[in-house]
C-alpha cells in the first residue's frame, strides 16, 4: 500500500491507536463530530464525546468492522467533557482502555475501562487514575511490563505540571532552555494504577544534548508512540504547531532517546497523530488528516501507508497532504 487510504469515508475519526490483538488489527480511534464549539488555543472543538473500536483481518484489501460505541462520556463517573486520543492493552485475557478526560474542574486526567475483549465494550473505573495528568496515552508492553507514555501542550495541558505536581502558573521553558518532555511510566500489576512516579522522556539532539524548546520543528507537543524495530526502541511524536511527525531512538523503553528524523510531513488540519504497527509483515503508519472535511481542524479522518525503514533502520519521510 504505497498511497494512502482512507478508512472510514463515512464518519470522523482522529488519532488511531492500532494494536494487533490474537492475529486481528484493532483500531483505537477517538471520534470527532461537528459540535458547534468555536476553535481555539485550549482545543475546546475537540469536543468528543465517545469512542468505537475498528478491526480487520486485511488492512490491505478488506473491509473495516466497526464495532459500535464502546464507551461513553455518559457511562464515565467522574466525567467533565472531551475524550481524546486513547489507547489499549492486553494483559491475562482482559483489555484495559486508557482515555484522557476532563474532569467537571476542567483538568485532564486519565481513567480506565476494563473489557473481556479487545472491541470492547469498555466500563469504566470510578475515578480517574491516581496521578494522572494531560493527555495523549500510549502503552507499550515488554516483557509482562506495561509503560504507559503520555502528555501533551497548549490544551493537552503538560505545561500546568512540573515533577508531577500541579503549578500554580503554567511553564513553558524560554527558547534556549530544554524543551517540555513527554512522560513515561510504568503501570501497576492490575493495571489500573501508576506504579512509579511519571518520569520525563528526555529526546537528544545530535551533540546528545536535549533538544530545546525553541527547536519548534523538532521538539515535543503531542502525541506519543513508541514501537520496536530491530532490537531499538522508537519514540515518535507530534511537533504540534510545526505539524511534524517525528522519531527518535534509544536502547531501552525510558530513553534518552536521540532525534532521528521526519516521518511525516504537515498534513490538512492543524492536529498530527499516529500509530505505527506492523502487521503480516509490513509496517504501517496510521494517522490522519482534515482533507475530507475541507480542512475543518476538528472534523478529521483515519488513514493509513506502509511505512519503510532504510538499511540502517531510518523511517522514509511521507509526504503529508499539506501544501508547502
Ligand atoms: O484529538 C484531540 C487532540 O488532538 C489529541 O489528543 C492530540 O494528539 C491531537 O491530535
Amino acid at each position: 500500500m504505497k498511497t494512502p487510504k482512507y478508512l472510514v469515508p463515512d464518519d470522523f475519526m482522529a488519532d488511531p491507536s492500532v494494536h494487533i490483538f490474537n492475529g486481528r488489527l484493532y483500531i483505537y480511534p477517538s471520534h470527532d463530530w461537528e459540535s458547534g464549539i468555536p476553535e481555539n488555543d485550549n482545543g475546546d472543538h475537540f469536543n468528543m464525546k465517545d469512542y468505537h473500536v475498528f478491526s480487520t483481518d486485511d488492512i490491505e484489501n478488506g473491509e473495516l468492522t466497526d464495532h459500535g460505541v464502546v464507551l461513553s462520556v455518559e457511562d464515565i463517573p467522574w466525567a467533565g467533557r472531551q475524550l481524546w486520543d486513547c489507547d489499549v492493552a492486553c494483559k491475562n485475557g482482559k483489555y484495559y482502555m486508557y482515555f484522557p478526560l476532563k474532569d467537571r474542574n476542567d483538568v485532564f486526567h486519565f481513567g480506565v475501562a476494563v473489557a473481556d475483549r479487545p472491541e470492547g465494550p469498555f466500563v469504566p473505573q470510578p475515578d480517574p487514575v491516581r496521578g494522572s495528568y494531560s493527555i495523549d496515552a500510549a502503552v507499550f508492553e515488554e516483557n509482562g511490563e506495561y509503560y504507559m507514555y503520555f502528555g501533551g501542550i497548549w490544551g493537552g495541558q503538560l505545561q500546568r505540571y512540573r515533577d508531577n505536581k500541579a503549578l500554580e502558573h503554567t511553564f513553558i521553558p524560554d527558547d534556549d532552555q530544554p524543551s517540555l518532555c513527554p512522560k513515561i511510566v510504568r503501570l501497576s500489576e492490575d493495571m489500573l494504577q501508576f506504579a512509579e512516579e511519571p518520569r520525563d522522556v528526555v529526546i537528544l539532539d545530535e551533540n546528545g544534548e536535549p533538544l530545546k524548546q525553541g527547536d519548534t520543528t523538532r521538539r515535543f507537543f503531542e502525541a506519543s508512540w513508541m514501537h520496536k524495530y530491530n532490537g531499538k526502541y522508537y519514540y515518535s511524536y507530534s511537533t504540534g504547531d510545526t505539524h511534524f511527525l517525528c522519531y527518535a531512538i534509544g536502547d531501552n523503553p525510558y530513553g534518552p532517546f536521540t532525534y532521528q528524523g521526519k516521518i511525516l510531513t504537515p498534513v490538512v488540519g492543524w492536529t498530527t497523530h499516529h500509530s505505527i504497527v506492523e502487521f503480516k509483515g509490513k509496517w504501517y503508519l496510521f494517522h490522519h488528516d482534515s482533507v475530507p472535511s475541507g480542512g475543518r481542524t476538528w472534523l478529521r479522518s483515519l488513514k493509513v501507508v506502509e511505512l519503510e525503514y532504510d538499511a540502517l533502520g531510518h523511517i522514509k519521510t511521507i509526504q503529508g497532504t499539506a501544501e508547502d
